[in-house]
């Protein structure tokens, strides 16, 4: 997330007037995955020796968690302007339970830019209501695959709503009902089942964004590895007892960032599409989004890793950026482009890699895990931690050099933004030195105090956050650490975004004590989970101040503290011993505020009805292009057809329409334009680029509207255009 116009916050702050949220109502729409068939297709994929003994529990459940499509800011960029219009692919929420002995965890990938407490605790209630105290803040555990395509407004700390304009209810039911649902579904098909670890190599799928930091680091350390990204896809696959697959489950460190700035269509972005991809291989017969095999893209060390390969250039000139501070001639930005001719094909042409590289760890033979269960979770607040320094050179902890965590704040080059996004503000990444005019602006947040100063150097403090309480906090003070020891796998659930070496560094500690202990040192690190805190560098790259460190909230020391965590907490899985649960953060749900505007009313245009078709598709449509049809309009907001879609390709078969594309479907997009604000009148546009796979039968879209009336009555309707034949 990077702010690209400071102004968005004091503008913000100033105007947002206090106008509280009310408590939310919340709405659990449950529907269950109907049949268990399976697919031959899965059964063509190696199988570990069958007589191993399958002692997990395991259940896999998806939800459609889609958000309010339009009007919403996107959360990721704070870009005020990028708010929704439309659908390109849907939000999936993808559980994964797991169960041995009296032990249980729940970790789930949501697709959205990150998951907070509050959200969090709103799903932990919903399955409290149902399951009783099986489920709680420590074995749910939720990480968001940071796609910058979704409407925010969930995350409730203040500074991470503001681009927002605030809190929207709308969008946090909308998350909380979808990661609910998706793991209700888990809960309800839980079978025996066996666990397979597999790795790969995923090659030219991502890029250091911040090599200048990345050699920062010693020498020596870097020397270790052959690349300055993490290239490793890891994999959990799980099998049923007879053999067939039941889910899979991948990690990858990658921006969900090839949807740029200027896209306004919801997205899932590249790993989205790569579990579309998947799901699709492994369903063949399946819509998007209803898989009876489910797999689920984790988002990993990820921090300075782009998927915008061919590097960071001059908006005009196409000169390569210069790499410490991302300079350019005056009036022109420096951002990354990704592969393809433009976003899409970027997300697509990434994803398909990402993919690629899951199908050839789902062929490997790979590794069963056999061993326990373990859940070890810890609320911690950061500005209390003293702990010993980590040495990378000699892998230790120094115990005579105590290091400290600091309160929460972003320095200067926060507002640089990344070669991910562009920056309009002419602050360059790598400013160590402040600006008066910025201090003002800062200092009407909160003032850091001498000591938060101190602490956090070498950086200077544009926001000092921790110190901000008005309306509600701004940050996170306590953190939600935690480690799922799933049968001789150490997952290491990290709240914000790790550079490579500090992910490196956490595999590093809690493979040495697994290694020390007779394990295989096998680790995956789990980035955005359970909170946002923004990134996570080395101390080293601390020191040049690049984005990645001005926005390592703690300090320099951030992760320092959670290495020495880590390594406590694998000590705890392997002896089933427990660390303390810390103190709960406070929930401040209840206190939220919000300039987003309701949708006041819907209405047709004069002599038109909700559904009208203004723009019929054509008689004749060839396979390879794209047919559009366009409606009198309502505002998507009305019902986010949450498993369902605003609008569908149909087929005619045996005298009956059957659906053959949703709103969810990459070949489809969604647009819904407001015409005029007064009037309440508005658009819809559907589009779809017809696969050469298409039958020749008459096919048409079908619209599956949603209108208010002034006083809040929201009224369903559906239009259809005429059939169009394919050639
Ligand atoms: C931005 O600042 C740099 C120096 O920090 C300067 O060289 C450059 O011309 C400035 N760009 C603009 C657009 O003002
Ligand atoms: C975003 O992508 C589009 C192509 O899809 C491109 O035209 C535009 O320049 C990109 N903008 C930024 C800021 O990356
Ligand atoms: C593995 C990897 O991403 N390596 C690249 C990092 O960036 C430098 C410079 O842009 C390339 O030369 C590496 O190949």
């Amino acid at each position: 997330m990077a702010l690209s116009f400071v102004g968005n916050v004091v503008i913000t702050v100033i105007v947002l007037g206090v106008i509280s949220g009310t408590s939310a109502t919340f709405s659990l729409k449950n529907k269950d995955n109907t049949d268990d068939h399976e697919d031959e297709q899965a059964k063509q994929f190696p199988r570990s020796e069958p007589e191993a003994d399958s002692s997990y529990e395991v259940g896999v459940g998806i939800a459609d968690m889609t958000g309010p499509c339009v009007e919403i800011t996107f959360m990721g960029y704070a870009e005020l302007g990028q708010s929704g219009e439309g659908i390109h692919l849907r939000q999936f929420s993808r559980a994964f339970i797991f169960s041995k002995g009296n032990t249980r965890v729940v970790l789930v990938t949501a697709e959205v830019q990150a998951v907070g407490i509050a959200v969090r605790r709103q799903v932990v209630k919903n399955l409290q209501e149902r399951y009783g105290d099986m489920y709680s803040l420590r074995n749910v555990i939720i990480t968001g695959t940071h796609t910058h395509s979704t409407p925010g407004g969930y995350l409730v700390d203040f500074i991470l709503d503001v681009s927002i304009l605030g809190f929207s209810k709308e969008t946090f039911n909308a998350y909380v009902d979808g990661i609910t649902r998706s793991i209700v579904r888990a809960h309800e098909n839980m079978v025996p089942a066996r666990l397979v670890f597999a790795q790969t190599k995923v090659k030219n799928a991502h890029k250091n964004r911040s090599r200048y930091s990345y050699n920062n680091n010693p020498a020596e350390e870097r020397a270790r590895y052959e690349t300055n990204t993490d290239d490793l896809l890891t994999q959990v696959r799980i099998e049923k007892a007879d053999g067939s697959l039941h889910g899979v489950m991948n990690w990858f460190s990658v921006h969900t960032t090839s949807m740029n700035m200027t896209n306004k269509l919801v997205s899932s972005d590249n790993l989205g599409y790569a579990a579309l991809r998947m799901e699709k291989e492994l369903n063949p017969s399946n819509l998007p989004g209803k898989p009876d095999i489910v797999a689920g893209f984790f988002s990993s060390s990820l921090g300075d890793v782009s998927p915008n390969t061919r590097g960071a250039r001059c908006e005009f000139s196409n000169e390569e950026c210069d790499h410490q501070f991302l300079l350019c001639a005056a009036q022109e930005r420096c951002f990354s482009k990704g592969p393809g001719e433009d976003m899409f094909e970027s997300t697509r042409i990434i994803g398909t890699k990402v993919f690629e590289g899951a199908m050839e760890a789902l062929r490997s033979p790979g590794e069963e895990l056999r061993g326990d269960l373990a859940v070890v979770h810890q609320f911690v607040e950061m500005s209390q931690e003293v702990v010993p320094k980590y040495d990378p050179i000699k892998k230790t902890f120094n115990t005579n050099e105590p290091v400290r965590g600091c309160f929460p704040a972003l320095g200067y080059s926060f507002a640089s933004g990344t070669i991910d996004g562009a920056n309009t503000l002419n602050i360059t990444q790598g400013t160590l030195q402040g600006n008066p005019l910025l201090d003002i602006v800062g200092g009407i947040v909160a003032r850091p105090t001498a000591d938060d100063v101190e602490c956090h150097a070498p950086k200077p403090i544009l926001l000092a956050t921790g110190r901000a309480n008005f309306p509600i906090p701004w940050h996170p003070h306590i953190i939600s650490l935690s480690l799922i020891w799933l049968g001789d796998l150490a997952i290491v659930g990290v709240p914000g975004e790790p550079t490579t070496m500090s992910g490196r560094r956490m595999k590093a500690v809690v493979g040495d004590v697994m290694q020390r202990r007779g394990f295989k040192p096998r680790v995956v690190i789990s980035g955005l989970t359970n909170e946002y805190i923004h990134y996570v560098t080395t101390y080293e790259e601390y020191q040049v101040q690049r984005y990645e460190a001005a926005s390592t909230i703690y300090g320099p020391n951030t992760l320092d503290i959670m290495l020495n965590k880590f390594s406590e907490f694998t000590v705890a899985a392997i002896e089933k011993g427990d660390v303390p649960p810390g103190r709960e953060p406070a929930d401040n749900r209840a206190h939220t505020l919000s300039l987003i505007l309701p949708v006041i009313a819907d209405n047709p245009p004069v002599r038109r009805r909700f559904g009208d078709v203004i723009a019929q598709p054509p008689a004749v449509v060839p396979r390879g292009t794209t047919v559009t049809a366009t409606f009198v309009g309502a505002n998507p907001r009305n019902d986010l057809k949450q498993e369902e879609s605003h609008a569908v390709v149909q087929r005619l078969e045996l005298g009956r329409w059957i659906d053959v594309a949703n709103d969810a479907d990459w070949d489809t997009r969604f647009y819904w334009k407001r015409l005029s604000t007064i009037a309440g009148t508005s658009e819809v546009r559907f589009s779809w680029r017809v696969p050469e796979t298409a039958q020749s039968a008459p096919h048409r879209v079908e619209y599956r509207g949603a209108a208010r009336s002034l006083f809040g009555r929201i009224t369903h309707f559906t239009a259809q255009t005429d059939s169009f034949s394919i050639q």
